[in-house]
């Protein structure tokens, strides 16, 4: 479903903007957008120019590839002692009946649980909480490993990370080095927020700073490990924030070229302390992934988390430079519908995964956490309906 073409059409447009122009001269040079440019995107530009250039990107970059990954998400605890003003779990430290705290062997009882199953990655992550130390994750990643070598740990933020590290007096160099020697493969993107601290000291709880959050990612590509970037976008940040935030990106980006995907992720107002605030629109969500896609040119991946946006704006997402919708995730802990994420009770099989995909004309390709192939879906005809049936789910911590 190549729209190569029109990207043409719009560089001939006698009526556009002539800074518009200037930037889709620049997209369909594959050169680099500026920070003032990206502003300007946000501030100027519609929604159907900013897809045209968006998949243009995206097609040149992927082609119709549209990526998912089959994986399982596990929580230590969802009690946390940081105060995170969006975050649905904080408020859990003053009523920890109502939360949950796994040993071990909890921990051990849930990756045995798919034992059997066709998963590639066990995405870990939690609150903060003192008994949740180096030793614990370092004999958890270990044990995953003996019990199960092929599954891909993708675990912990920056935010357990440089609390861990500071509670054992190590450096962020030698706590990354131990995780890596006891299995961690890589790590996902949460934690980010907005990296300014105009807006992080308003929201982030006390956790660590954007610049803790980029080292952490930046010693971990030293190591020669990979790692996702995410930016929590609709809340009280404005657009400057936002371009400051991909801008941070970019530039370690630049450095290691250690980040995989970007996901931007939508602020929702349920059961959190910013339930005053309103959700941004649609028109807004599009947006942001297209501006993504359009201004981190050194970022291989946009990934849409359709739990939390749905699945009819996930498929939308897929024409405004998303490439990657997650995947199919067994959810055993629902955590994600506390923020009042779209999708109340999500559960895709990979068969509606993968027809989702195609209905809109792209090629469903399961991968692995490091986006080797698995599965190409394009020419799959799908038996029965009863294949393995994975859910989704949004971890909405750190
Ligand atoms: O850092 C918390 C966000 C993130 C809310 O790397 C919220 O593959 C919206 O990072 N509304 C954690 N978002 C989730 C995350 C993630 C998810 C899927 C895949 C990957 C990956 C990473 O969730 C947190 C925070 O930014 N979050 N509360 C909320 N009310
Ligand atoms: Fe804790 Fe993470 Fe929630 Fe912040 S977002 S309160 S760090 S679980």
């Amino acid at each position: 479903m190549t729209t190569l073409h029109n990207l043409d059409i719009l560089l001939e447009d006698a009526h556009l903007d002539p800074d518009l122009k200037n930037i889709a001269q620049k997209v369909a040079g594959h050169q680099r957008i500026s920070n003032d440019e990206a502003l300007l995107l946000f501030e100027k530009a519609s929604l159907a120019y900013l897809g045209t250039l968006a998949n243009y990107i995206r097609e040149h970059k992927h082609g119709d590839d549209t990526y998912f990954n089959r994986n399982f998400h596990m929580e230590p605890t969802n009690v946390c002692l940081y105060t995170c003003t969006f975050c649905s779990y904080s408020r859990l430290i003053k009523r920890r009946d109502e939360g949950w705290e796994y040993t071990h062997d909890d921990m051990m009882d849930i990756v045995r649980s798919y034992d059997n199953k066709p998963v590639t990655e066990v995405h870990i992550v939690g609150g903060v909480l003192p008994q949740y130390d180096v030793k614990f994750y370092t004999t958890l990643f270990k044990a995953i490993k003996e019990h199960r070598p092929d599954l891909h740990v993708k675990a912990l933020t920056p935010v357990e990370y440089h609390y861990i590290f500071k509670k054992d007096k190590i450096s962020y160099e030698e706590g990354m080095k131990l995780m890596k020697e006891a299995g961690l493969d890589s790590m996902p993107g949460g934690g980010a927020e907005i990296f300014h601290p105009e807006i992080r000291d308003q929201i982030a709880g006390g956790k660590c700073s954007g610049e803790q959050w980029l080292r952490i990612h930046e010693v971990w590509h030293e190591l020669g490990g990979r790692s996702n970037a995410t930016m929590l976008y609709g809340h009280i940040e404005n657009y400057w924030h936002r371009v400051d935030h991909l801008d941070q990106l970019r530039q370690l980006q630049d450095k290691t070229g250690g980040f995989q995907t970007f996901i931007p992720l939508k602020f929702r107002n349920e059961n959190n302390q910013l339930s005053h605030l309103e959700e941004v629109s649609t028109i807004e969500d599009l947006k942001m992934y297209a501006i993504s896609r359009i201004y981190l040119d050194n970022f291989d991946h946009i990934k849409a988390y359709w739990p939390m946006i749905g699945r009819d704006m996930a498929q939308l997402s897929l024409a405004f430079g998303v490439d990657d919708i997650d995947g199919t995730i067994d959810d055993t802990t629902k955590i994600y519908s506390m923020a009042g994420s779209e999708e109340q009770n999500p559960a895709l099989t990979t068969e509606q995964l993968v027809q989702m995909i195609k209905r809109v004309g792209r090629k469903p390709i399961e991968r692995d956490t490091l986006y080797n192939v698995v599965k190409d879906y394009t020419d799959v005809v799908f038996e029965s309906e009863n294949e393995y049936k994975g859910y989704l789910a949004l971890p909405v911590m750190n």
